[in-house]
């Protein structure tokens, strides 16, 4: 029996180079040693007001976005969070399980609140919650994320065992995949800050980007005003990132990508990471993607048959649940 992943992407827009470096990648990577459990996670993206319209738009192409940028639909099970509620029903068993002072200390659950203060609901305090009924309702083993969610994922794994203490083995505890390079992209107009989906356009290079705005947002990217290519986070944010950006591209080390730009210019340095970035993610990824948006049938196809996957991955470990805590099973269903 192979090993379950479960891992998953909000459609709050389209995802950045930092999504696809950080996660799809992985996933790509990982999908033909493990049974794959890729989700649209819709109920996510309303802890912030979406427009109903564009939040059913952007699942839909963040479905057909999985398959362009490598996944296989037939191997994995790529599917919309909400069509199975399986995760729902989950996530409020376990949100007893779960203390306001841990939730309180989750550090996105800060900056989104201070990013959002005219609507700080309960959703949002409670997101790591689903997040740990995403990924326990499948008894996944391995959740590749990057950096932003190691937070989360902890606790996932706190819950489980918790759990399982009062309960007996029901929960798998699930491990983290964070991927030594590409795990936390930063903004190329502000390297100190992480690149996200939903910040300005200007901040982050889209997977829709037309090449030539890539090009130019590379060309933009803010560095420092010294002269040397060297890998330094701290003191040289942009640079770093940009290394750190190139290397995972190629999947080579930041070693070797330093080595490659010794003695070269800043402007050399940004013309060559945005070519690769062009040519390795970018234009892949398109070349597929505006042809998969056109077939409504066939995403709707998907989208039904892996629900149903999902769910019958799903129900019996949530039937163990409800008849441990006491619920009782079985005379109506
Ligand atoms: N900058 C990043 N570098 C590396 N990995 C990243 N991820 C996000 N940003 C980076 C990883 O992408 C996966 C999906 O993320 P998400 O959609 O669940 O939400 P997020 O982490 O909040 O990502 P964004 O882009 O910042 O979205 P918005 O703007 O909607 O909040 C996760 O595995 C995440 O670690």
């Amino acid at each position: 029996m192979k090993k379950i992943i479960f891992s998953g992407m909000q459609p709050t827009s389209v995802p950045q180079i930092g999504n696809y470096l950080g996660a799809i990648k992985n996933w790509n990577a990982l999908q033909s040693q493990y049974n794959s459990l890729y989700c649209v996670v819709d109920l996510h993206a309303i802890t912030i007001r979406q427009d109903p319209n564009e939040l059913r738009q952007n699942s839909l192409n963040l479905l057909a976005l999985y398959i362009a940028a490598g996944l296989d639909p037939d191997e994995n099970i790529i599917y919309i969070q909400s069509h199975y509620n399986g995760h729902t029903e989950l996530s409020w068993i376990l949100s007893c399980f779960a203390y306001m002072g841990e939730l309180g200390r989750m550090t996105q659950y800060k900056d989104k609140s201070s990013k959002h203060n005219e609507n700080v609901n309960a959703g949002l305090f409670n997101y790591p919650v689903l997040m740990a009924a995403d990924i326990l309702l499948f008894g996944a083993h391995l959740v590749p994320v990057g950096d932003d969610q190691k937070q989360h994922l902890e606790l996932a794994r706190d819950i489980a065992i918790r759990f399982n203490n009062v309960y007996g083995d029901i929960f798998t505890v699930p491990e983290a995949y964070i991927p030594k390079s590409g795990a936390r992209i930063m903004s190329l107009a502000n390297p100190e800050k992480k690149m996200s989906k939903s910040d300005e356009a200007a901040n982050q290079i889209s997977l829709l980007d037309a090449p030539e705005a890539v090009m130019k947002k590379f060309k933009r990217a803010v560095t420092d005003s010294e002269t040397e290519i060297r890998y330094d986070p701290e003191s040289k944010p942009g640079i770093s990132n940009l290394l750190e950006i190139y290397a995972t591209t190629l999947g080579i080390s930041i070693d070797k990508a330093t080595a490659e730009f010794a003695g070269s210019g800043y402007g050399h340095l940004k013309t060559t990471v945005g070519q690769a970035v062009v040519d390795e993610i970018i234009n892949p990824i398109q070349s597929k993607y505006s042809d998969l948006t056109k077939n409504k049938d066939y995403l709707h196809q998907i989208m039904q048959k892996n629900a149903a996957k999902a769910k019958e991955l799903g129900d019996p470990i949530l039937r163990k649940v409800k008849e441990a805590v006491g619920f009782i099973v079985g005379c109506v269903d």
